[in-house]
């Protein structure tokens, strides 16, 4: 994952500690003179020498070899940021947003002499980005599934997505996830659309040893997510996940459905689910789904045979909306929860040649 924006990366890191170390140190200023006639008596000699001031005298040593990467020192090295990122599939407005806030980082930051202007650099992109991967609005699923359950009712979670982009396997390792959590759930097939939508997730059910609540194929989607609700509270099961067709965003008819099915399920989140390997679309389709029925979050499949690593550097920038878990393989553990450091150390970790 993202081999080209760390190679980039790197570049840009080595290029502005160069600049950095061909940067002019700042010279302190002679002290202007004082006119004869004002020239104070010279004051008689101490007995016995001051105390130095070790504080005083260490500000005026990194005062005077203290050095700054001009505004014009840094956009001669961005382009290579600029480069990397688009390269990696990452959406414009996120790239331009890192590229900002990097230059903002780290142009007038004094540096003194012992400090390590490649740390400056590195650290400057990695909070440009981790920024950009995170939200205010912050989504804890076992803390929501928890906090229902003290309520005594079970959490409904909606997954939605394009076809083939990995909803079905989400919802199965989702629900091993949470079931090896302890929580008690039920599986909604209500992709009625697809042949074997319904097969597919009974399959999942089976093995995972799970409810699973279905009707025939053609049948009201938002009916079948509606029975499942109601089989959860029956039997007082704390989840409810709700598989559904995929759907392109330009199929009004599906499109439709999908309100229908978050009009009478009312869950507790709408996540997005979408594929990384189709980079920016990923991103574009995030946006309308979210247009469309507010999502509430993502879940990027695919990861592991991503090696760009845009869609997930740009989706929460761009919908305003967290990740919360990555699909990183075809196995039901194969679902990691998403925090931005695991991006950043993804990005910065140097691979093992290297070190
Ligand atoms: N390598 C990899 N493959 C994945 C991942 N998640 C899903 N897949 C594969 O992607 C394919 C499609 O996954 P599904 O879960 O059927 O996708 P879907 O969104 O439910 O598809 P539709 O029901 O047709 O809309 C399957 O072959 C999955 O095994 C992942 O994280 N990594
Ligand atoms: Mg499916």
């Amino acid at each position: 994952m993202f081999e080209k924006l760390k190679q980039k990366l790197k570049r840009v890191v080595e290029r502005i500690s160069q600049k950095a170390a061909e940067a002019p140190a700042e010279v302190l200023p002679a002290p202007p003179e004082a006119p004869l006639e004002a020239l104070p008596a010279p004051p008689k000699a101490p007995e016995v020498l001051p105390p130095t001031k070790p504080k005083v005298l260490r500000r005026i040593v990194t005062r005077i070899t203290r050095r700054e990467l001009s505004p014009a020192d840094v956009e001669d090295v961005i382009w290579e940021l600029q480069v990397g990122l688009l390269e990696s599939d990452v959406a414009v407005p996120v790239a331009d947003r890192i590229i900002e806030r990097s230059k903002e980082l780290i142009t007038g930051k004094k540096l003194g002499l012992t400090e390590d202007p490649r740390e400056l650099a590195e650290g400057a992109l990695q909070q440009a980005i981790r920024e950009v991967l995170t939200t205010e609005k912050k989504v804890d699923l076992l803390e929501l599934v928890k906090a229902k359950r003290a309520r005594g009712e079970p959490a409904v979670l909606v997954f939605l997505g394009i076809n083939g982009h990995g909803k079905t396997t989400t919802v199965a390792k989702l629900a091993k996830y949470l079931a090896d959590r302890g929580f008690k759930l039920v599986l909604a097939a209500a992709d009625t659309f697809r042949a074997a939508g319904i097969e597919q997730l009974e399959i999942h059910a089976e093995r995972l040893g799970l409810d699973v609540v279905k009707q025939k194929r053609g049948a009201d989607a938002a009916a079948v997510a509606y029975d499942a609700i109601a089989h959860a509270k029956a039997r007082g099961f704390d989840v409810v996940l709700v598989d559904t067709a995929g759907r392109m965003q330009t199929d009004v008819n599906l499109m439709d459905e999908m309100r229908k099915i978050v009009r009478v399920a009312k869950p507790d989140l709408k996540i997005f689910v979408g594929d990384a390997l189709t980079g920016n679309d990923a991103v574009e389709q995030a946006s309308t789904f979210d247009q469309a029925v507010g999502i509430d979050g993502s879940i990027l499949c695919k990861m592991d045979a991503d090696a760009r690593g845009g869609a997930a550097l740009s989706i929460t920038y761009v919908t305003g909306k967290p990740i919360l878990f990555l699909g990183t393989g075809q196995h039901y553990e194969d679902l990691v929860e998403f925090k931005p450091e695991l991006l950043l150390q993804a990005i910065f970790a140097e691979s093992p040649a290297e070190r």
